[in-house]
């Protein structure tokens, strides 16, 4: 029998549970009655994840045009004690944009305005609901770039992006989503607004607030708007694909390229097990004939070619396999496609349990090697998929196989990560699904200073309830 479990419990909402009328009249003279969605048809995609393991009726979707409009609805929901769950592009992957059933959703997508790149500052600002793709290209055009760069960049969306700190392929080298984030816009559950948009360098007065927002996964504040730091641009890359023994052998060769690359962007991992679903998926075949241990994909990015400089440092390197070489965009993206491509064709298969994990880089070999037999042994019959950021030790483990709501395979992998010094979140947040093995990473006191900042700026709790901290009632496997 399934183990209980965060998975994906819904309370069980199936028709849509009716706001106040006189809350609903108040939304509706916000956000003009067709911002306010309750027709199924219309409100399905903002009611499910991404994955599909999320989902839950909201008593209403709104979509407000502007900060005020933000602040004017969080301010009625506060009154009427209504919970709020806000949402970007909903491309994320924990269950922390959708409802359980009966909040009202609030979609940030039309907050959609990009200003001008400032090319003193290199900085630009942004409306929570511009897409990762736009911010970059806006970049690009300015002979800047913006380097948070993840594989659904066309539908996530600034703020949300910043509500989970999302980090991506080039996090290695440019950190993740909070490094580039100078300032935000931000409305609090009072519908007070907060904002911080001069993109001062230097700004220390008291409390850095956005900074806090940053990864807060909408528990603390509404982000409306962001001034963005961007980098200087690389257009010049050289990409690698190689196959090496193990995990092992994988980490002496970071180890090897770390000094003599310059420009390393990316250094990506994933094994056989991925590549027969994404060639699956994709009609295309294998990088090589022998599957190797390990898939190493390295990509280097300058101003000038790194090609050579790519080349001379894997040449000196032990323990290369079969390896591959791009010479042009084209190629580089097919290389790329074997990576970015694992993510879709886990779901053509089913609805997999998301696991996204970091180890110290140490123990990933160790990690790599048992967590298979782990999942077997707790959930017969699921199939694990690894993939992933591997010089940030980040890890994507996919489990396919088990119902939403069947925790056990979860359970047993956030406590390896746990007891091998890892965490249950590298990069994809808490959300609902994994607050129930918050403990295993964070201590109580950590919890409880979590907690106390979550009361004191959301004290009546109407914004993303549930996510992170969990509710009564959601409960581990073996832990409940
Ligand atoms: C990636 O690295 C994303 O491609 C998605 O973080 C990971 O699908 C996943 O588990
Ligand atoms: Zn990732």
């Amino acid at each position: 029998m399934p183990a209980p479990g965060a998975g994906g419990n819904n309370r069980n909402v199936t028709a849509r549970p009716s706001l106040p009328q006189s809350l609903l009249h108040d939304l509706r003279a916000v956000v003009g009655d067709q911002h306010v969605l309750d027709d199924p048809g219309l409100t399905a995609s903002y009611e499910t994840d991404w994955t599909r393991r999320f989902h839950g009726v909201a008593s209403a979707v709104l979509r407000p045009g502007s900060t005020e409009q933000v602040a004017a609805v969080l301010r009625s929901c506060y009154e009427a004690g209504i919970a709020v769950v806000p949402q970007g592009g909903n491309t994320g992957l924990v269950g922390g944009s959708v409802p359980r059933g009966g909040e009202v959703v609030l979609s940030l997508a039309r907050l959609d305005t990009l200003e001008a790149v400032d090319p003193v500052s290199a900085q630009v600002t942004a409306g929570a609901g511009v897409s990762i793709t736009t911010v970059q290209d806006a970049a690009s055009a300015a002979g800047l770039q913006y380097p948070v760069d993840l594989a659904s960049r066309d539908t996530a969306t600034v703020g949300g992006t910043i509500a989970t700190n999302a980090g991506g392929m080039r996090v290695l080298r440019y950190g993740p989503t909070r490094q580039r984030v100078v300032g935000v816009e931000a409305v609090l559950a009072d519908g007070s607004v907060i904002s911080r948009m001069a993109g001062l360098a230097k700004d220390n007065s008291g409390y850095e607030l956005s900074q806090l927002f940053a990864g807060s996964e909408g528990t603390l504040a509404v982000v409306t708007r962001a001034r963005l730091q961007l980098a200087p641009a690389t257009p010049a890359r050289a990409t690698a694909l190689l196959g090496v023994a193990s995990v092992e052998a994988a980490l002496s060769l970071l180890q090897h390229i770390r000094h003599q690359l310059r420009d390393m962007d990316a250094v990506e991992a994933f094994f056989h097990e991925g590549v027969e679903l994404v060639c699956r998926h994709t009609g295309g075949s294998p990088p090589f004939d022998t599957p190797p241990g390990c898939y190493l994909l390295v990509e280097c990015a300058g101003t000038e070619d790194p090609s050579e400089q790519l080349a001379t440092a894997l040449e000196s390197c032990p323990g290369v396999g079969d390896s591959a070489f791009a010479v042009d965009r084209a190629q580089q993206q097919a290389l790329w496609r074997y990576r970015e491509a694992h993510t879709e064709a886990i779901n053509a298969e089913g609805i997999p349990h998301k696991l996204d994990v970091t180890l110290p880089l140490a123990a990933l070999p160790e990690f790599e090697a048992v967590v298979r037999d782990r999942v077997a042994e707790a959930a017969p019959g699921a199939r694990p998929i690894l993939f992933g950021h591997l010089g940030d030790g980040n890890l994507h483990v996919n489990i396919l196989g088990p119902e939403a709501d069947d925790d056990r395979a979860t359970d047993v992998v956030l406590r390896l990560v746990a007891s091998l010094g890892g965490s249950i979140s590298a990069e994809h947040g808490i959300g609902r699904a994994k607050a129930p093995w918050l403990h295993l990473t964070r201590s109580p006191a950590d919890i409880a200073a979590m907690r106390a900042i979550k009361d004191a700026l959301d004290p009546s709790g109407i914004l993303n309830p549930g996510v992170i901290f969990g509710l009564p009632g959601d409960h581990a496997a073996g832990n409940g």
